[in-house]
């Protein structure tokens, strides 16, 4: 069955390299025909995996192209997902698959609610990759993909694709547990270091407002109903900040590229989260403040 690839930036690009270099069937959806007509240009894809570059003319077609959807991998913004579902919608057939690879939390159920004959699978993903320029990606960290669906804990039957591809992945029967964790995680770290401008071993000189921050994030969780999200979540934040010392997390790199974040979809996520269940955060939701005020002073949207 074909893979179509909804979003061909850095990990919609990731993955379409690695499905076709293992001879299945992908087609790119590009936005329009301007994008298009780049695409053809360039003559594929580029994939550039421990310094080796392969270019891969992998087939490409607009939103608006009239084959039916059957498996389709969405790979833009959190804040794009859903916009960018409707521009292919009418294509999606009954019963079709989609994976939704965004960070954070909400856009997933944005995408799900508006297609109630489709199943929507939820990936948290760990791997990094970035685009020096158009059409070509850089492999930039080993990491795992964990798919779920939060509605039926049946895998789909086409995971070995995933394996033939070398995609590292696992199916996740608790996958909001997950995408929880990761999203308390990025909360602790990302926020703040974008306001200290630091790498995220920068965090190692802010020990209390790392620790305090994770606090309200465990009583989030608790009250959310997701408790083993919670667990050591602390330690957990302080593993994370000693093993990424050096890099630079996501938001501070959309903050520093002038970028838009996914704000909305993590820290306002879990503010909004707190405030539906009547649950006082005051230091996550100074942390959403000053982050704002950040983002308003250099120009970028704050949602
Ligand atoms: P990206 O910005 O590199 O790619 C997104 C692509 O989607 C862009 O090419 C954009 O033009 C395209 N797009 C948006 N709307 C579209 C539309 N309507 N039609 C067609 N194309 C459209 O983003 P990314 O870094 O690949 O991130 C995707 C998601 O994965 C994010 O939620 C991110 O947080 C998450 N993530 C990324 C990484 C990483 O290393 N890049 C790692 C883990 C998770
Ligand atoms: O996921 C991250 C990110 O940068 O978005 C980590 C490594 C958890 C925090 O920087």
């Amino acid at each position: 069955m074909t893979w179509h690839i909804l979003g061909a930036g850095s990990l919609g690009s990731l993955w379409a390299a690695r499905l076709a270099r293992a001879g299945m069937p992908v087609r790119l959806i590009l936005r329009n025909r301007q994008r298009l007509e780049a695409y053809q240009q360039a003559g594929g894809l580029t994939l550039i995996e421990s310094g080796q570059a392969q270019q891969y003319a992998i087939a490409a077609e607009l939103p608006q192209a009239d084959t039916p959807i059957h498996r389709l991998l969405l790979a833009c913004k959190a804040y794009d997902a859903q916009s960018a579902v409707a521009t292919i919608a009418e294509r999606l057939a009954p019963g079709a698959e989609l994976l939704l690879l965004q960070n954070g939390l909400g856009s997933q159920d944005e995408v799900a609610q508006r297609l109630p004959k489709q199943r929507c699978l939820f990936v948290s993903s760990t791997e990094g990759a970035f685009r020096p320029a158009d059409f070509q990606v850089v492999f930039a960290g080993n990491g795992h993909n964990w798919l779920g669906d939060p509605s039926d804990a049946q895998p789909p039957t086409w995971l070995h694709e995933l394996q033939r591809a070398g995609i590292a992945h696992q199916w996740s029967p608790d996958i909001l547990t997950r995408l929880w964790r990761k999203l308390a995680l990025n909360c602790a770290i990302n926020p703040l270091t974008v306001l200290h401008d630091c790498r995220n071993g920068g965090l190692i000189e802010h020990p209390a407002e790392v620790a305090t921050l994770c606090i309200e994030l465990d009583e989030l969780l608790q009250r959310c109903g997701q408790p083993a999200a919670a667990e050591n979540l602390h330690e957990e934040v302080q593993r994370v900040i000693s093993a990424t010392a050096a890099n630079y997390s996501s938001m501070h790199q959309d903050v520093a590229q002038g970028r838009r974040t996914e704000i909305s979809y993590l820290l306002g996520y879990a503010c909004a989260a707190a405030q539906r269940h009547q649950l006082h955060v005051p230091h996550l939701q100074h942390l959403q403040q000053r982050l704002l005020r950040h983002l308003d002073d250099r120009g970028l949207p704050l949602n």
